[in-house]
C-alpha cells in the first residue's frame, strides 16, 4: 500500500492521510493498520488529562520542547470535545503550539469528537499508532478529564499524567472518580497563583489512601508552565518513570492492558456499526419496539443480534479482514 510504504519512510502528508481515513473508518485505514501494527511498539506514549483550562495544552507544548532539546521526535495529539463553546479553544492550541508546529520532528493533530465516544477512542488509538509507525520518539495525548471516556484514552498511554490546579474543590472529586488509580504523576499547574502546596498535599494524602502495589510511587509536582517553572522536575519524572517501566513487569502490564483494550474498542464499534448497519432496515426499530411492548427482554434482543453477527461472514469481509 503506497501510503503506507510512504508513511514508514517518515512522510507527514502520509500520515496526516491515514488519519483521516481512521477517522473516517475507512476500509483503506484498517487495512493500513493491519499493515503497520509490525512496525509498532517503538514509541513512549504519554497521556495528559485534567479540566478544561488547567493548562494542559501549555505543559504539553513545554514538555515537547523538552523533548526537543533531547532530540526527540515528537507526536502531539489533542483530543477535545467537539461541544461548539469549545470550538475556540482548538484553534487556540494551534496558534500557543505555532512555534512548535514548525518544526519538522513535531506532528500535532486534534481530533474531531464526531461519532460515539468508543468510536473517539479507537480513532485516537489509531491515531497513536501511525505516528507510532511515522517514527515518532513520544507520542503525546491531551484529553480534557472530563469523564470516562477521557480516562479510556488516557489510560492506554504508558505515562499518565494528571494535570490539576490550586482551588476547584470539584477537581479533587473529579479525581477521586477513577483518576487516582491512572495517574502515574501528578501535577499540581498555575503554582504561582497560591494554594498548590495544600493541593499538592491533599493528593498527596489521597494517594497514600489508594496505595499501588505496582511499587511505583507517583510524584506530586508542582508547576508554572506559563513561566516554565518546574519543567525540568516533570520532565525527569517522566524519564524516571519511563526507566521504572522499561525495569519492570509494569511495561508488560500495560501493554497487555492496550492490547486488550485495543481489540474491546475495535469489536464495540464493529458491533455498533453492525446494528446501525444491517439492523438499520428497521431490524433494530423492531427488536427495540419488542423491548418496549415487554414482548421481549434486552438480553435475547441483544442475543438476537449476536446470532446474526455470527452467521454473517460478509460482516467480517467489509472490514477488511
Ligand atoms: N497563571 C498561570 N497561567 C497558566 C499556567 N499554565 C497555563 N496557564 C494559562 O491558562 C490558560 C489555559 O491554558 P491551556 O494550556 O489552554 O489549558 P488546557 O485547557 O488545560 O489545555 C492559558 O491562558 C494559559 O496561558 C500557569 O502555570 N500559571
Ligand atoms: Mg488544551
Amino acid at each position: 500500500m503506497e501510503l503506507v510504504d510512504r508513511l514508514l519512510k517518515g512522510d507527514k502528508r502520509a500520515a496526516a492521510r491515514l488519519i483521516t481515513l481512521a477517522e473516517n473508518r475507512s476500509e483503506e485505514a484498517v487495512k493500513a493498520l493491519q499493515l503497520v501494527h509490525a512496525h509498532t511498539g517503538g514509541a513512549h506514549i504519554i497521556g495528559v488529562t485534567g479540566p478544561p483550562g488547567g493548562g494542559k495544552s501549555t505543559v504539553v507544548d513545554r514538555l515537547a520542547k523538552e523533548f526537543r532539546k533531547k532530540d526527540k521526535t515528537i507526536g502531539i495529539i489533542a483530543v477535545d470535545p467537539s461541544s461548539p463553546f469549545t470550538g475556540g479553544a482548538l484553534l487556540g492550541d494551534r496558534i500557543r503550539m505555532s512555534d512548535l508546529s514548525l518544526d519538522e520532528n513535531v506532528f500535532i493533530r486534534s481530533m474531531g469528537t464526531r461519532g460515539s465516544l468508543g468510536g473517539l477512542a479507537r480513532a485516537t488509538g489509531d491515531t497513536i499508532n501511525f505516528l507510532d509507525a511515522l517514527g515518532k520518539d513520544v507520542i503525546i495525548v491531551e484529553t480534557v478529564g472530563a469523564g470516562q471516556a477521557e480516562i479510556d484514552i488516557v489510560k492506554v498511554s504508558h505515562t499518565v499524567l494528571i494535570i490539576t490546579v490550586p482551588g476547584l474543590g470539584d477537581d479533587i472529586q473529579a479525581i477521586k472518580a477513577g483518576m487516582m488509580e491512572i495517574g502515574d504523576i501528578f501535577v499540581v499547574n498555575k503554582a504561582d497563583r497560591g494554594g498548590a502546596e495544600k493541593k499538592a498535599a491533599e493528593i498527596e494524602m489521597m494517594l497514600d489512601l489508594n496505595a499501588k502495589s505496582n511499587g511505583w510511587k507517583p510524584p506530586v509536582l508542582q508547576t508554572n508552565a506559563r513561566d516554565g517553572d518546574g519543567i525540568k522536575e516533570l520532565f525527569e519524572s517522566i524519564i524516571k518513570h519511563r526507566q521504572y517501566l522499561e525495569k519492570s513487569d509494569l511495561l508488560q502490564e500495560k501493554l497487555a492492558e492496550k492490547a486488550k483494550t485495543d481489540i474491546i474498542n475495535i469489536l464495540n464499534e464493529w458491533v455498533e456499526d453492525f446494528c446501525i448497519g444491517e439492523f438499520g432496515g428497521g431490524e433494530l426499530e423492531g427488536l427495540v419496539s419488542k423491548v418496549i411492548e415487554r414482548e421481549l427482554d434486552p438480553y435475547t434482543a441483544a442475543d438476537t443480534i449476536l446470532n446474526k453477527i455470527k452467521k454473517d461472514e460478509q460482516s467480517c469481509n467489509i472490514r477488511g479482514i
